[in-house]
């Protein structure tokens, strides 16, 4: 998030939801935007497919088709030229390529918005006025945005429109991708992303590798002459490793807290890819499903027991203090991981990696120290400071620096804020005759994912037993369903079977799902493994489906 969760609520004249369940996936700030609107009057403009919780509060509810966002947000800023509404001075003095990007937007009429999203033109209408009038506004995304082959293209057409409002750098404004899990932020700042080290310094830059290469003793290895240890530049990421396991690129993997057979897309594939592995380690705190497909499990202890830090959705980084004592042989995750780098270093006496000292951390403190003398946006960083009731987000440049809680004031990063050019297209698979249905994929307040760990605490699987599959009344009634019937949903990659939710929180000719319950209940044995060609991100938002009632005789 460029701007936090606390200035959101208490300076923003609008906000706009787009893609984000925000009350069920973060309900704390959910809480927070529901206390700005009911206490002081902002206005909420929630886009989303479905009906969810934070639409109630929501001044217009946008029920586009899922996989429509660029024509909807472009359809916006198109109305916001039209009326003279964009901030001309922080677009003369910030920005640049206005002129293409005003010109692409030509197309984007009220007329032929409406047709795609099947948004009315008096609501298009409505949503370009209260947004441009409410200044300063907040755009709030989640993974009803990025989850496309056009994830990163939907997130420029955000970031252009808060720039053709000058919405950037400012208190209540800001493009804010709500991110998932407690830690997911810190664990790119880290550089647990296939092309940057800490502190997303790019693993392509030779000097970038020689300060990396010598702070970790790795001798000459500037990765050009394919004996590098960092191997091929940039590696493969997480969505591309299962292709190479199938196709025999990839022969042994190391997964530590994830449970893709239950969380990637077509779960068919996933398990096939798995087979063929060679190796596999997964480092866990339970016996996951994919727990069946490993040759060595490694036990973690949990985050109520460890020592260390999280780094939040606002770049916000806090402390983490073990309440209760780790089990049996578990240990931190961090822990485990040096212990079997040094076991590498030293397989029989031989240095097979071509370390040249071991990774013999003490403490999550002084891998901290580490962090802060190599990445410079936590240059400032400390266990002291994370400790005291600072509140630090990053860019931390120093110990005397203060944070940096809004992004991009008075200049961008990148110095000129770029206008890029974002077409509408369609999802990688669209309807068809034999498979008529959209169907869009997420999550259900009382699980989280695989639910490893929601499905064993009894009071959440008391209230959310099974997985259940949400249909419109129309589409229902044609296909004879009713509530709490069996269905059959097919893709092209195989099928799920999970009660019918009969209800107009999804619009007729949408179907969501979830992943929360393994087998025949987990919407991934639907979902395609189709990427968005820079981030790599599934479209776990849009594929055809069609919908069977399963007979009882
Ligand atoms: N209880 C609970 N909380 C969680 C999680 C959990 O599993 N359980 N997971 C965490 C994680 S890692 C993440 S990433 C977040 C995810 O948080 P969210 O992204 O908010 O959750 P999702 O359910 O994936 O989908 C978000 C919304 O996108 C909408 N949507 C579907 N298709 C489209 C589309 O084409 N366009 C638009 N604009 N919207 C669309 C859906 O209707 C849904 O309301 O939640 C986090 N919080
Ligand atoms: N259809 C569909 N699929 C999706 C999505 C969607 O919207 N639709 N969303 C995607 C998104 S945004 C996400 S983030 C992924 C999530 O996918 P995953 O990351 O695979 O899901 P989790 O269930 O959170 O898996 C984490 C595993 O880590 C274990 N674990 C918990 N704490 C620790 C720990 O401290 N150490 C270790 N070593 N293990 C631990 C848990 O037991 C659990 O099995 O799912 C993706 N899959
Ligand atoms: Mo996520």
């Amino acid at each position: 998030m460029t701007n936090p969760m606390k200035d959101i609520e208490e300076n923003s004249n609008a906000i706009f939801i787009i893609g984000s369940n925000t009350s069920e996936q973060h309900p704390v700030f959910g809480y927070k935007i529901r206390r700005a609107v009911m206490q002081r009057g902002v206005k909420l403009i929630v886009a989303d497919p479905r009906r969810i919780s934070i639409t109630d509060f929501a001044t217009l509810h946008l029920q586009h088709k899922p996989g429509t966002d660029i024509a909807l947000v472009n359809g916006i800023a198109h109305i916001i030229l039209e009326n003279n509404w964009e901030d001309e001075q922080f677009i003369a003095e910030r920005c640049e390529e206005f002129e293409d990007y005003a010109e692409s937007l030509n197309k984007y009429t009220p007329e032929f918005v409406s047709k795609i999203t099947e948004v009315s033109i008096t609501d298009l209408k409505e949503a370009a006025e209260i947004l441009a009038k409410n200044s300063p506004m907040a755009v709030l995304w989640a993974m009803g945005i990025t989850q496309h082959t056009t994830g990163v293209m939907n997130v420029f057409s955000l970031a252009n429109l808060q720039m053709l409002l000058g919405n950037m750098g400012k208190p209540g404004g800001g493009c804010n991708p709500l991110r998932g899990q407690n830690n997911v932020q810190g664990a790119c700042d880290m550089g647990a992303l296939v092309n940057v080290f800490p502190g997303y310094q790019k693993v392509v830059d030779e000097k970038v590798r020689e300060k990396f290469n010598s702070a970790w003793k790795l001798g000459n290895s500037n990765g050009k002459n394919g004996d590098s240890l960092f191997g091929e530049l940039p590696g493969k990421t997480v969505t591309e490793m299962t292709s190479g396991a199938l196709s025999g690129d990839v022969r042994g993997l190391y997964i530590i807290g994830e449970n893709p057979v239950m969380s990637d897309p077509d779960s068919n594939h996933v398990r096939k890819a798995f087979t063929e592995c060679e190796f596999m380690v997964l480092q866990e705190i339970f016996p996951s499903e994919t727990s069946k497909f490993a040759d060595v499990l490694l036990p973690s202890v949990t985050f109520a027991e460890k020592t260390g830090s999280f780094t939040n959705t606002e770049r916000r980084i806090q402390p983490i203090s073990p309440a209760i004592k780790g089990k049996g042989n578990a240990l931190p995750d961090w822990k485990i991981t040096s212990m079997l780098a040094n076991k590498i270093i030293d397989i029989e006496g031989k240095n097979i990696s071509g370390l040249h000292s071991g990774w013999n951390y003490e403490s999550p403190n002084e891998i901290m120290e580490e962090i802060s003398s190599l990445a410079p946006i936590y240059g400032g960083v400390n266990y002291s400071r994370i400790r005291s009731d600072e509140e630090l987000h990053w860019p931390i440049l120093s110990e005397e620096h203060p944070g940096t809680p809004i992004l991009h004031v008075g200049e961008f990063s990148r110095g000129k804020g770029k206008f890029h050019l974002c077409e509408q297209i369609d999802a990688e698979e669209m309807p068809t005759e034999d498979y008529p249905l959209i169907l869009t994929t997420g999550r259900v307040l009382y699980h989280w994912h695989g639910a490893e760990m929601t499905r064993r605490v009894q009071g959440l699987v008391d209230i959310y037993p099974e997985s259940l599959v949400e249909i419109n009344p129309a589409d229902a009634e044609k296909l004879g369903i009713l509530e709490n019937d069996k269905i059959k949903v097919t893709s092209r990659r195989g099928e799920m079977i999970a009660k019918a939710f009969v209800t107009d929180r999804v619009s007729a000719g949408v179907i969501f799902g979830n992943f929360h319950y393994p087998g025949e209940q987990n919407v991934n044995n639907l979902t395609i493994a189709a990427l968005d060609p820079t981030a790599k991100i599934p479209e776990f938002k849009v594929c055809a489906i069609k919908v069977e009632k399963i007979s009882l005789d």
